[in-house]
């Protein structure tokens, strides 16, 4: 047993996997950073009373999250569409019908949802703590606070804008250790009709396709049916319907509300049941997980190190924060991979986190391609797969890590 306790129930926390010393996820870098580059031993425990699988020991919120934080949403053109979706749906919602609905989105990142209600004149707020970021959504015409959302936050925007009918969150709860501090505030702002209605990576997929990359510092919690339904329990909330969603490789859309105010979807009984055939509630489980996952990278070194020595090229196709934990845990540099493409340009001319691979324009790759490029944004594969015949028409082959490794013909 280890000695830090789960930060749901408090009971000791089992280990399950150890990764080793891993730098901040989106901690890209210059050369003079690399003396004072922030690391922190990678280790993911699980709880048998809260079902909650976390990390046991995280980097401080102010280290990832900052002026210069480097993800930004609308970089994809499938998550455009996604969250305008979501949006669409929502504002069909019985939550929402009434003459004056207010929704608040914590980590609203760039607005890629919230610039839909601002554009049907829905009343909104969104929270995000990253400075450069939340002026990016604020000059969408996104109303924008930045800061880090918090109980006492809630009560503020309870007293400037009143109680909340839906509250969103896309891949921000997962990121939040004080998770309870967060629940409680959405408690208190929500109305008694209100739903919360929140998407992150699936446990359930992490599992079943060996992505351990959705390990990161940034992401301390991967949710389940069975730890989301723990969690909000303790605030006299329930799960009332979940969607599973395919992005970020697998993810779960999960609407919950105070207990009893509204229908439980049978969708519920079903997500719990099938979580309960794969092991999800049970630390135990987690052992056939750990070997795949020691697999995957003895084959990933082996394969690049095997195309190395015939002379092949090899770049990286997305500066992913998962592929920090792939780089790192397989201790994989640029002596193997030449230099990674992103289309962010705060990542560009910068270096990966702990490998130091160069992160180059995407015009680089077009330029110069490799023979050989690794799929590290393997979650938006089919975007990019539909915009990029001309790679493997010249030639060009992907490397693939998920969900087993090897070479797409
Ligand atoms: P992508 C981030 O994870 C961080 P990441 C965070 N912790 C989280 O939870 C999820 O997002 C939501 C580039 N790209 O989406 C853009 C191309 O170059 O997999 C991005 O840098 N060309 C908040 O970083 C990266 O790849 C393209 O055609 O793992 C994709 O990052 C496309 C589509 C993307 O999230």
């Amino acid at each position: 047993m280890n000695e830090t306790p789960c930060r749901i129930c408090n009971e000791p926390l089992v280990p399950v996997i150890d990764f080793g010393r891993q730098p901040l996820g989106n901690g890209f870098l210059l050369p003079d950073q690399f003396e004072d580059e922030h690391f922190f031993p990678m280790r993911v425990g699980f709880s048998d009373k809260s079902m909650m699988l976390q990390l046991i020991d995280q980097p401080a919120p102010e280290l990832m999250f900052h002026e210069n934080y480097a993800f930004l949403s609308g970089t994809s053109k499938h998550m455009e569409q996604h969250f305008r979706e979501l949006a669409q749906q929502l504002m069909g919602s019985k939550c929402l019908d009434n003459d004056d609905p207010f929704v608040v989105e914590l980590g609203c990142n760039d607005g890629i949802m919230l610039k839909n209600f601002a554009q049907s004149n829905v009343r909104h707020l969104g929270i995000e703590p990253a400075k450069n970021v939340a002026t990016i959504a604020n000059g969408k015409g996104v109303r924008t606070l930045s800061e880090f959302f918090t109980e006492s936050v809630a009560q503020r925007i309870l007293e400037s804008d009143g109680q909340a009918d839906a509250i969103i969150a896309a891949n921000v709860l997962c990121h939040i250790p004080d998770i309870r501090n967060v629940i409680a505030g959405i408690r208190a702002l929500l109305k008694p009709t209100g739903v919360l209605v929140f998407e992150d990576p699936y446990l359930g997929d992490v599992i079943s396709k060996t992505s351990y990359d959705q390990v990161y510092d940034e992401h301390v919690f991967l949710f389940s049916g069975h730890s989301v339904q723990y969690l909000f329990g303790l605030y006299d909330m329930e799960l009332i319907d979940v969607q599973p969603q395919k992005t970020h490789g697998g993810s779960m859309r999960y609407h919950l509300a105070q207990t009893g105010a509204y229908l439980v979807q049978e969708s519920v009984s079903k997500i719990l049941e099938n979580e309960k055939k794969l092991g999800l509630n049970r630390a135990s489980s987690f052992c056939d997980f750990s070997r795949k996952v020691e697999q995957s990278r003895v084959d990933l070194v082996s394969l690049l190190q095997d195309l190395k020595s015939q002379g092949k090229r090899i770049a990286g196709y997305g500066a992913t924060s998962k592929s920090t934990t792939i780089l790192n845990y397989c201790n994989i540099g640029p002596d193997l991979i030449e230099f990674i493409s992103d289309t962010t340009p705060i990542k560009q001319g910068k270096f990966t986190p702990g490998m130091h691979i160069p992160v180059k324009p995407y015009d680089t790759f077009v330029a110069n391609p490799p023979d050989y490029a690794v799929l590290f944004a393997w979650n938006h594969a089919e975007e990019i797969m539909a915009k990029e015949h001309g790679f493997m028409e010249g030639g060009g082959r992907w490397i693939v890590h998920v969900p087993k490794v090897g070479v797409l013909e």
